[in-house]
């Protein structure tokens, strides 16, 4: 069995030496996009211009983040219903995501899947998956045919740890562990789902280990941290794509809010959410590009101004979309509707 675990610790200054300002700009730029389109989003939905549910990445952006600098366009990526920040760092646009939201044809999937089903096939990002854990077989089927077809490609399957209780968490592990197939699993662990804390649902609560009992190879890393994550993910995403095996790493992470917009959070304290805060992964960040005079107040004001217009941008498109018209209802399903 091969396993090994990369022990939770601060990048440190040596690794951080080659960060570059213009790649230092970039994920802080990446972060803030997802962030304020994310906040937007929220007062949007409370003013009944979005829709259905509503899952804020808000506190998670580093690992989207961190995660797609190690993958090529030609990789897969699956992820869940908590999943604007991954679309974005995808490279789907702002306009397509905010339209997909407020269900106009637009939008991403056409306005027909909403928050939830942000999906682009031409970007090889699968969806946006409302089924907790229902990426995980799917990610293993395009892992199957990219080496069916001697790709050396990755499947990046991303999933919270609520998923680790569903069935298909352990068929899919196994079976790409068995078959030797190239998915990268993101176990994006913060904690809750929903309302139940992984120690109330779990018997073995550390996940790595959990994960090397499927002969996966497996490491954690603190996914507060944009860089960690991001050396992270190239270790993982090498070791998947030359040795063509799966691997399964946890970035520990929180979200700052609600499960979804209907949660009181009972389960948690409010010191217990004060404390995940100061770990804001786009502060510290700044904090850190500061110190090493890699990012000025003026470049981060800029940055700032640059996503309040893309945001703008978004709703006004939003707004000025198309519905479906009611004649289309039947297209795309698979069977005839007979014509009364
Ligand atoms: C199969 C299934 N069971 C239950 C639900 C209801 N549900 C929606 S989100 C969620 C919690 C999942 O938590 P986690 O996987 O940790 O992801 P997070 O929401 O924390 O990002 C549950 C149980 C569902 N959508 N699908």
């Amino acid at each position: 069995m091969e396993t090994e675990k990369i022990v939770e610790k601060k990048t440190s200054q040596k690794k951080r030496a080659s960060l570059t300002k213009n790649h230092a700009k970039h994920l802080l730029h990446q972060m803030i996009r997802i962030r304020r389109l994310e906040e937007k989003s929220a007062e949007l939905y409370t003013k009944l211009k979005i829709r259905g549910f509503l899952h804020l990445y808000i506190g998670e952006e580093a690992v989207a983040v961190g995660i797609m600098e190690a993958l090529n366009p030609e990789d897969a990526v699956v992820a869940t219903y908590r999943e604007h920040g991954h679309a974005l760092a995808r490279s789907l646009t702002a306009n397509a995501i905010m339209a997909e939201m407020y269900g106009k044809q637009e939008g991403c999937s056409r306005g027909r899947g909403g928050s939830m089903h942000l999906f682009d096939a031409s970007l090889r990002f699968y969806g946006g998956n409302a089924i907790v854990g229902g990426g995980l077989p799917v990610a293993g089927g395009l892992a199957l045919a990219d080496k069916m077809q001697h790709k050396q490609q990755v499947t990046c399957c991303f999933f919270g740890e609520g998923a680790v209780a569903e069935g298909e968490f352990h068929e899919t592990m196994n079976l790409t562990a068995l078959w030797q197939l190239p998915v990268l699993f993101v176990c994006e662990n913060n904690s809750y789902a929903m309302g139940t804390a992984l120690k109330l649902s779990e018997s073995v609560t550390d996940l790595v280990e959990k994960s090397k009992s499927y002969g996966v190879t497996a490491a954690s890393v603190d996914g507060m941290d944009v860089l960690a994550v991001g050396k992270a993910a190239q270790k993982a995403a090498q070791f998947v794509r030359t040795e063509q095996k799966p691997y399964f790493l946890e970035c520990r992470t929180y979200r700052f809010r609600a499960h979804s917009m209907f949660d009181a959070e009972l389960y948690r304290t409010k010191a217990e959410v004060a404390a995940w805060k100061r770990k804001d992964p786009i502060n510290q960040f700044i904090q850190l590009l500061k110190s090493r005079r890699l990012i000025t107040n003026e470049v981060i004001k800029e940055l700032e101004d640059q996503v309040a217009e893309e945001v703008q941008a978004a709703v006004d498109f939003a707004e000025q979309g198309t519905w479906e018209p009611v004649e289309d209802l039947t297209r795309f399903v698979y069977s005839e509707t007979e014509k009364s």
